[in-house]
């Protein structure tokens, strides 16, 4: 009997090297695990300093993070009193972008504000 398997969730790599066209007993069935990775994410932080304004750290969250004031501040005081803390998570892509903006954004206004990435 070939090692046909008819229910399965995976695909089935059939190689013909014989010359029958279609499974017999002596192909050789390999079942391969579908290839589901998902991509990795990566948490975006923010880190405290003792110069930049809380009222610039809550504008930079409510600007690239979509938050409300509500939201900002709350956080805002989380990096200031815990020193880190994650303002989100993303594609490599979207986070290298937020940390971009972030930077570039507090080098702008002469503020040490710090933003930095690593993978969850
Ligand atoms: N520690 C700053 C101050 O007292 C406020 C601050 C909060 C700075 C969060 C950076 O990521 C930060 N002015």
């Amino acid at each position: 009997m070939p090692h046909t398997i008819t229910e399965s969730p995976f695909r089935l790599a059939n190689t013909p090297f014989d010359d029958d066209g279609g499974n017999s007993d002596s192909d050789i069935v390999v079942q391969t695990k579908p290839k589901t990775k998902r991509p990795p994410l990566y948490k975006v932080l923010l880190l405290n300093d003792d110069y930049t304004p809380m009222e610039f750290v809550v504008h930079v969250l409510e600007r690239f993070f979509g938050m409300t004031h509500a939201e900002a501040f709350e956080i805002m005081l989380t990096v200031h009193k815990k020193g880190v803390a994650v303002v989100g998570v993303f594609s490599h892509e979207i986070a290298e972008t937020k940390v971009g903006q972030v930077m570039d954004f507090a080098r702008r206004h002469q503020h040490p504000l710090q933003c930095t990435m690593e993978k969850e």
